[in-house]
């Protein structure tokens, strides 16, 4: 496979950018190599600069559920932008994607639109502090909450794959008023609560945790979670960034049955553009600035571009059955590596909802993030690099959720078969 021009590309990047990139996981450092510079993408491929094509399982980190370029996305952000791509003024179509989010997610009685996951989730817990008036905020090891001073500490995502335990630049004060918990263990929560009462203004939570890998939550978590919020008045957050509009139309709280108290939201709901929103209880909503006293703010907050995309996505992912042809799939998917890892005698536990997955190279089971550390991260470069010279990009970790679009179609899932069946071999 040629590979000269990404090379090229990747040590002029270095020159300019930190680690020639502009989001760590995509330097490719734990799983080794070049990484790609891609120039196309359309459905479920990606292409790079060398003109390699590569079955495509990273999907932005997400946020492409319908696959690269998706005509109507693509038509509704051309015509968006023709109009003008900012205003700094409100548009009708702002309110029109925020009733689509609603519709989705009741719980989210009002919302705000902000432009990334790191951004909504920083605001949200600015409000969750100035509704409870309390400081602390408690997180689970291994969960990732975009890179707000307060969530880098015990985090997942590229914390977990550099290693980074806790980054620096964060003032010692601040990290202090992150607690952590163990996910899956109710326990650990209540331990925290015990200890530090009634000054936790909130417990933030991946519903389903996707930034150690893809982790689902144990039948009593969710709903204990809430128990434990309601008795000690704190508020429950949900980060949907990843699994909002993703396990489900109404992400994680609709699959689950669980109501938090707030929800960020991210990637799918910006439709392949940078857009997040956060929102929950219309009491708890009502601080926000110009409505209260809790300050947030932005001059691309709800871009019209953005909106567009997001809007014209979710109603496309409207469509009956959509979910559940997605969940069929990633099984498809999830099986073919199960049996490639089985017969090459390789451990291999794959933890899926829906049409996000991770194949951890261990035995099993991967409950939490110490679990999920036991993976071995090695075999998994290798199997990473088997694939991509096989034309199948995972993500640079073993960290990650791969995901898949309603562009991966039975045809090519057998081709990834086939190919994850000769690099299961190699292994
Ligand atoms: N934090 C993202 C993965 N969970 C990576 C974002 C990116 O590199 O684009």
């Amino acid at each position: 496979m040629k590979t000269r021009t990404s090379a090229a590309l990747y040590s002029r990047a270095r020159r300019i950018l930190p680690g020639g990139v502009n989001s760590p996981v995509r330097a490719f450092r734990s799983v080794g190599g070049i990484p790609r510079f891609l120039v196309r993408g359309r459905g479920a491929h990606v292409w790079d600069a060398d003109g390699n094509r590569y079955v495509d399982f990273v999907g932005s980190w997400g946020p492409l559920i319908l696959g690269h370029s998706h005509p109507m996305v693509v038509r509704a952000i051309a015509r968006a932008a023709a109009n003008g791509s900012t205003f700094g003024a409100p548009t009708a179509a702002e309110t029109e994607l925020a009733e689509e989010i609603r519709l989705s997610m009741p719980s989210m009685e009002k919302l705000r639109l902000v432009s990334s996951g790191t951004e909504a989730v920083m605001s949200a817990v600015r409000v969750a502090r100035g509704f409870t008036k309390r400081d602390l905020v408690a997180k689970f090891e291994g969960g990732y909450h975009g890179h707000a001073d307060g969530f880098l500490s015990k985090g997942g995502s590229g914390l977990a794959t550099l290693g980074i335990p806790a980054s620096a630049g964060v003032p010692k004060a601040v990290a202090a008023l992150t607690l952590t918990a163990q996910y899956n263990s109710l326990k650990s929560v209540e331990a925290l609560f015990r200890k530090r009462g009634r000054k936790i203004a909130a417990v933030v939570v991946e519903p389903v945790a996707g930034n150690m890998g893809v982790v689902p939550p144990e039948p009593s978590f969710l709903p204990g979670l809430r128990r434990l919020c309601n008795r000690w008045g704190a508020l429950l957050i949900f980060d949907e960034v990843i699994t909002g509009f993703r396990v489900a139309i109404g992400g994680a709280q609709a699959l689950f049955g669980v109501r938090p108290d707030l929800t960020t939201l991210g990637k799918i709901v910006g439709g392949g553009l940078p857009l997040a929103a956060y929102g929950g209880r219309a009491d708890v909503m009502a601080l926000v600035a110009p409505d209260g006293p809790v300050y947030q703010a932005g001059t691309l907050s709800g871009n019209p571009c953005a909106v567009a995309a997001g809007l014209a996505t979710i109603r496309l992912l409207r469509k009956q059955g959509l979910y559940r042809d997605l969940a069929q799939r990633m099984r498809r998917f999830g099986d073919a590596l199960g049996e490639a890892a089985r017969s090459a005698k390789v451990p291999l536990v794959i933890n899926a909802v829906g049409s996000m997955a991770t194949a951890f190279f261990q035995g099993g089971p991967v409950t939490d993030w110490a679990s999920a550390a036991r993976s071995d991260t090695k075999r998994y470069a290798k199997f990473f690099h088997a694939m991509l010279d096989r034309g199948v990009m995972l993500a640079p970790s073993q960290f990650e959720a791969a995901f898949i679009s309603t562009a991966h179609f039975d045809r090519i899932l057998d081709d990834v078969a086939r190919a994850a069946r000769m690099a299961m071999r190699s292994n």
